[in-house]
């Protein structure tokens, strides 16, 4: 994997190390860490599971080695398509241990984002759930590994179907164990390098961990290589953040694939802290108010839009949500009202977090004064992340005057991955991601967002590049030029308006169709447009490129 993505250069390496940002630790090494420290404790509850911070470590060690007797090795690429279950945190740990690189698809996504994925990655394998929310995963695996050649290996939470299931992947590994055989490939490491119990070779801090998904900028999803260091870092930096200690019992009601949920501090964060995990299967407030009071949960994460449904929800159904303390809002803008809605609503203190897969998080603090966590997006988790705020020249502005966010740091990437064409303009020549979001810095370091330059709507946390899905609509016969943008929303922040135009005397189509015609296209329903307008042609610039800005005004009117 060396060429295909961007490490640090070497004197930034040396100076996260000795600050004590990066140590020496792999993200598979940690759930045996754990375990010695929290053995006994309950480290995740998923459905009727509980399992312990012991079982935890035990079920990576038998799927490491059961996957390893598939012949999955290091270096191997993994489609992980899995909605809140167990497996999704037990497999990940398992993949690290044996150093395959899982990619971390959204349970939103379809065929079209799972295929550019796996094509993209080269993936050996794809691991789904057999149904979630009324939609069957083996039936899009069917058509994946005919379509997709590098596919080898399908592999099942629940009913496999004619696929494999995970159970009976980790009860082989777990034989191969008893019968003592190493969990890594034979001959992968020289005598002596294994770790005296974890069965398969040490994997390289510095080295991949895992991959997620870009929130969209120009085009097709990115993925964003993180390393075992960096995340391990992300992890535990913003579990102090938020306060985590073992008493606590974190909801993951977003989808856990993604980074705020799964490491922000999230999953990860809580399990290093010593706490439990609670997976819910839904964000929806019957689901997450009945998981808070039966679980005493004491710190969740959600984007705006349904921290507006939770406290709407809570006026009248009245749940016991005395245990929570703190409520984790990100993902899109908050806004001040609602955030000073919900200390009284649900019984708990807000943190702002204003975050990204590529890395930088934002966060107010627990100490912050009421209005900051109100009306800002908090500041940069470590004192290593460099900020800049720049105009369209890339100058710095002024203190306090909007710009251009630009960023590096310990934990953000330095390229994604196999897009060298992308990060020659995503990435400056110093190694500054663009975020493309447009804040004001006050002067107390935290951030407000105001706006972005990147051609993606934020459909209630829900990254959607505009790019991708006009892709998309050209491929319907009946349109000619399409472009899409976002319009304001007071649901879910912004909503998607496809902009079309026919080809002459042509009949376009209505937004039903094309919604159906983009679902049969394999395209996720979270990118699907919710308003349709047809023109006769579209505003364009001066130098003939589409334009949006004033095409979003005439919508707005
Ligand atoms: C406005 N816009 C925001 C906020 C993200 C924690 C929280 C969120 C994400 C995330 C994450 C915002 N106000 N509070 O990974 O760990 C928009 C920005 C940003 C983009 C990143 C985390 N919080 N955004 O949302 O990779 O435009 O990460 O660049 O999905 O979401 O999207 P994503």
């Amino acid at each position: 994997m060396a060429d295909d993505w961007a490490r640090w250069p070497e004197e930034f390496e040396r100076r996260y190390r000795a600050d004590g940002y990066w140590r020496d630790e792999t993200l598979g090494e940690l759930p045996r860490a754990w375990a010695r420290r929290s053995g006994d404790a309950t480290a995740l509850v998923a459905g009727d599971r509980r399992i312990s911070y012991a079982e935890l470590d035990a079920e990576a060690d038998d799927l490491a080695a059961g996957l390893a007797t598939l012949g999955l090795a290091a270096g191997d690429r993994v489609i992980l398509h899995l909605p809140n279950r167990a497996e999704l945190v037990t497999v990940l740990f398992a993949l690290a241990r044996l150093g395959a690189v899982p990619v971390l698809a959204l349970p939103a996504h379809r065929r079209t984002e799972i295929e550019h994925f796996a094509r993209l990655s080269d993936a050996v394998a794809y691991v789904i759930a057999d149904r979630h929310e009324g939609f069957d995963y083996r039936d899009l695996a069917g058509e994946l590994t005919e379509a997709v050649g590098s596919l080898r290996h399908v592999l099942v939470a629940g009913e496999a179907g004619p696929f494999t299931a995970l159970d009976a992947v980790a009860a082989a590994g777990a034989a191969a164990r008893r019968r003592g055989e190493a969990a890594g490939p034979a001959g992968a490491s020289p005598p002596g390098a294994r770790a005296p119990d974890a069965g398969a070779p040490r994997q390289d801090p510095a080295g991949v961990a895992l991959m997620l998904i870009s929130g969209g900028t120009t085009g097709k999803p990115k993925l964003i290589p993180r390393t075992h260091r960096d995340y391990a870092y992300n992890a535990r930096a913003s579990a102090a953040v938020a306060g985590l200690a073992a008493a606590d019992v974190y909801l993951a009601a977003l989808p856990a694939a993604h980074n705020f949920p799964l490491a922000c501090p999230g999953i990860l964060g809580t399990l290093g802290a010593g706490g439990t995990v609670v997976l819910a299967a839904s964000a929806s407030p019957d689901v997450a108010f009945r998981l808070i009071a039966a679980e005493r949960v004491t710190v969740t994460a959600l984007v705006p839009a349904l921290a507006r449904m939770w406290t709407d929800a809570a006026g009248w159904e009245r749940p016991d949500l005395t245990s929570l303390r703190l409520l984790q809002v990100g993902g899109a803008r908050l806004d001040e009202g609602l955030a000073r809605e919900i200390p009284g609503a649900l019984g708990c203190a807000v943190q702002q977090v204003f975050g990204m897969a590529e890395g930088l998080l934002n966060f107010t603090r627990l100490d912050d004064p009421p209005d900051l966590v109100a009306t800002t997006q908090g500041r940069p988790l470590a004192d290593a992340d460099e900020l800049r705020v720049v105009d369209g020249e890339g100058a710095e502005v002024a203190p306090t005057e909007v710009g251009e966010l630009w960023t590096r740091g310990p934990y953000t990437i330095r390229g994604y991955y196999r897009a060298a064409a992308h990060n020659a303009v995503t990435f400056t020549s110093d190694g500054f991601y663009r975020t493309g979001d447009l804040v004001r810095r006050l002067p107390s370091g935290h951030l407000v967002v105001e706006g972005r330059v990147k051609d993606v709507i934020n459909r209630g946390g829900e990254k959607i590049s505009a790019g991708e899905l006009e892709e998309e609509l050209l491929a319907h016969p009946a349109i000619a030029q399409a472009a899409v943008v976002g319009i304001a929303d007071e649901t879910v922040g912004e909503s998607i308006c496809a902009v079309v135009v026919p080809p002459p005397g042509a009949e376009p189509p209505g937004l039903g169709q094309l919604r159906g015609h983009l679902v049969e296209r394999g395209l996720a329903r979270i990118k699907l447009p919710d308003r349709l307008v047809v023109l006769d042609a579209l505003p364009l610039t001066a130098v003939g490129k589409i334009d949006k800005k004033e095409l979003r005004r005439r919508l707005d009117r």
